[in-house]
């Protein structure tokens, strides 16, 4: 396993080169695609224009079509006929010149990107044809999975149930994306093809990212109605899922809080091996910011009722030194991810009943970093 490991690491230094957007050579519908990635995403628009301008417009049209797919997945007001059809069909869309939606309710955040819409189908048609097959593919899995799953009156009123469920959710909304985005990296030539054929990499990549946001969001999802947690593990901690949410049940509420954790841990290690298959910098960067501000949300969740009161956040001063760490090399990445797998193990308790799970888990992050970087 090891040594199949090193074959696929590439042990090069990177030099810091950093892409800027050149605004002088942009064209209007250029400049517009932007404006909406700065409206529609505060964590991925600084990430997403320092790519290599090979990558930059094929992945910041990648982000909007998928955004738009969301925001008309997210809006609860498109009746289901209107709904359905349109979730399956995007992917026929993005080649429309002038396509655009204004059913979305006028409170709907993203609302904007989706009434001009044109910018991103003219763009669109203008980039090269394979980059155009991996966004219509992702887009079609994608809305499909959004259709069959969000549609489900089980899933909208119960929320999810079973883990492999959670899974597979996930898997709609975000391990698609790590799989588009691979596709894009290796046909750029700054991805290592075999990421391609590990699909548990790019998988990981998607579902770490994602359900760190479902657990640190699950009081914001829960009082807009969203049951993202799935059943099968808060009905080990609670009988209903609005008791997590109750003073008197905080110690279920916390333990509940750390199966999640748990469940999500499994992805760390994978996350690590697939960062060490890219052999660009702004490829580098653009995967592993993401990645290395998940892990500290994690411990930040990790034993921490606040988040059952409110929204909580990493402070800006931790996010800006992840950055400047996120953004030399893997070895000052695991190195993020070291000292948070240990901060999780100090808070641990024994009194959970997921003590020994969550102590083995960390274990297992620590190891597969062992054997990359070992100590001596
Ligand atoms: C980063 C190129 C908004 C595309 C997909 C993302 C909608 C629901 C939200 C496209 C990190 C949170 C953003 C996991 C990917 N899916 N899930 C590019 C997009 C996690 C990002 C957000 C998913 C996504």
């Amino acid at each position: 396993h090891v040594q199949e490991l090193r074959a696929i690491i590439q042990w090069k230094v990177w030099h810091n080169a950093v892409h800027e957007r050149n605004e002088s050579k942009e064209s209007e519908t250029t400049k517009e695609c932007f404006k909406y990635l700065d409206l529609t995403s505060r964590s991925f628009s600084a990430v997403i224009q320092e790519l290599h301008p090979e990558l930059l417009i094929p992945v910041t049209l990648f982000y909007l079509a998928l955004r738009g797919l969301d925001t008309i997945e997210d809006d609860t007001s498109i009746p289901a006929k209107t709904k359905e059809p349109l979730l399956r069909k995007f992917h026929e869309i993005l080649t429309v010149e002038g396509w655009h939606f204004d059913g979305n309710r006028p409170e709907e955040k993203d609302r904007e990107l989706l009434v001009n819409f044109g910018c991103v189908t003219a763009e669109f048609n203008k980039i090269k044809p394979e980059y155009q097959e991996i966004i219509r593919d992702i887009a079609e899995k994608m809305g499909n999975g959004m259709a069959d799953y969000c549609l489900n009156a089980e899933f909208n009123e119960n929320g999810v149930d079973k883990v492999e469920d959670y899974d597979l959710y996930c898997y709609y909304v975000a391990g698609l994306v790590g799989e588009g985005l691979t596709r894009m990296f290796v046909e750029s030539k700054y991805g290592n093809p075999a990421l391609l054929d590990r699909s548990n990499l790019h998988r990981s990549m998607g579902l770490f990212l994602q359900k760190v946001n479902i657990i640190r969001d699950v009081r914001e999802d829960f009082d807009d109605a969203r049951k993202f947690w799935p059943k099968e593990i808060w009905s080990k901690h609670v009988d209903k899922f609005e008791d997590l949410f109750k003073p008197e049940y905080k110690q279920q509420a916390l333990n509940c809080n750390s199966e999640m954790i748990l469940n999500a841990l499994d992805h760390a290690d994978e996350c690590l091996f697939y960062l060490a298959g890219l052999r660009e910098q702004s490829v580098f960067n653009f995967c592993a910011i993401p990645q290395t501000m998940a892990i500290a949300t994690l411990d930040l969740c990790f034993r921490n009722y606040a988040m059952f009161q409110r929204n909580i956040k990493i402070t800006k001063g931790q996010a800006c030194e992840i950055m400047i760490q996120s953004t030399q090399n893997l070895k000052l990445v695991t190195e993020v991810f070291t000292k948070h797998i240990r901060s999780i193990r100090k808070k641990n308790r024994p009194e959970d009943p997921n003590y020994l799970k969550i102590s083995i888990a960390c274990g297992k992050v620590e190891q597969f970093i062992e054997s990359i970087f070992p100590s001596q």
